[in-house]
């Protein structure tokens, strides 16, 4: 059974993780095979939009911690790993220029967690939850978790999260700012479906720019990102989408993008 499900439909990519009944834990081989369903997203021109998902009924419990060998008494370095393969995963989510909706089915731990949070707009089912399981086991949050939570829900509820290790549930989630929305189960997959549907229906090229100047915004000055702004609009100025949009506002009808 592939441990990763791509499949293409009218502009989106999906992607689904699938070691169910490891909770989608990850090995090494799921990472390569992720890294090669986004390396056709982004080169393939007809995606527009990615969806993130999970077989099964967990999203993501971060590393395979069954394929860890503890029992020896060397130092375990776990760099080698984070910079081969967890690090990359993080830097190509957000550098993709195409959005990225990841839909998460159910609970989402360690850095199953943080990288459903690298993603563009988070979705979760009801029944899902976001555990920063690392200090359970001794580790610091990784896949970008010391770096989103407290961009996301502010420094108490991130020390909070790390540090206790609990399960926030979706809908608390959502209230604190960290996903974009909940919905029930059932509605989950259809609802994160039409948006990824609606985004690559969008001006990608637009939507690109935009993901650059949000993600670029952290570690800016005003003055900086006002400069950054003026430059990437220069460029999202310059796009077909641009003339299609203004255009259509004028003619009253909806716009067709091409992504270009
Ligand atoms: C698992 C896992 C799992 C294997 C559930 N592995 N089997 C980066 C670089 C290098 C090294 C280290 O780490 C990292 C980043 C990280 O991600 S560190 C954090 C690793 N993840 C965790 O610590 C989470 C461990 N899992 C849990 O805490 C729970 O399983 C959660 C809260 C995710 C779900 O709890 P439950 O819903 O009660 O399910 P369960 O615990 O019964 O798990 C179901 C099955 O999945 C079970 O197998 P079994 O054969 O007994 O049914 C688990 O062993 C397996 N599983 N997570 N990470």
């Amino acid at each position: 059974m592939a441990s990763i499900l791509v499949a293409q439909d009218a502009g989106v990519l999906t992607i689904t993780l699938n070691r169910p009944e490891k909770l989608n834990a990850f090995n090494p081989e799921m990472h390569e095979r992720l890294r090669a369903a986004l390396q056709q997203a982004d080169d393939d021109p007809a995606v527009r939009a990615v969806l993130l998902t999970g077989a099964g009924r967990g999203f993501c419990a971060g590393q395979d911690l069954a394929e860890r060998d503890v029992s020896g008494s060397a130092p375990i370095d776990l760099s080698v790993s984070i910079g081969s393969h967890y690090n990359p995963l993080v830097r190509r989510l957000r550098a993709l220029p195409k959005p990225v909706v990841c839909a998460v089915n159910g609970v989402a731990a360690g850095a199953g967690a943080n990288i459903a949070l690298a993603c563009d707009l988070v979705l979760a089912a009801r029944s899902a939850g976001f555990v920063q399981a690392f200090a359970r086991i001794g580790l610091v949050p990784d896949s970008g978790g010391t770096w989103f939570l407290p961009r996301k829900v502010g420094m108490a509820r991130a020390m909070g999260l790390a540090l206790l290790g609990e399960k926030l549930s979706a809908e608390d989630a959502e209230r604190w700012g960290l996903i974009w929305k909940v919905f029930d189960d059932k509605d989950l997959l259809p609802e994160a479906k039409k948006l990824a549907a609606q985004l690559a229906a969008g001006p990608t090229k637009g939507y690109a720019l935009l993901k650059k100047a949000l993600n670029a915004s952290a570690g800016n000055s005003l003055e900086a990102q006002l400069d950054l702004e003026r430059d990437l609009q220069r460029d999202a100025g310059a796009s077909e989408d641009y003339r299609e949009g203004v255009s259509a506002f004028k003619e009253k009808r909806k716009p067709t993008f091409k992504g270009k």
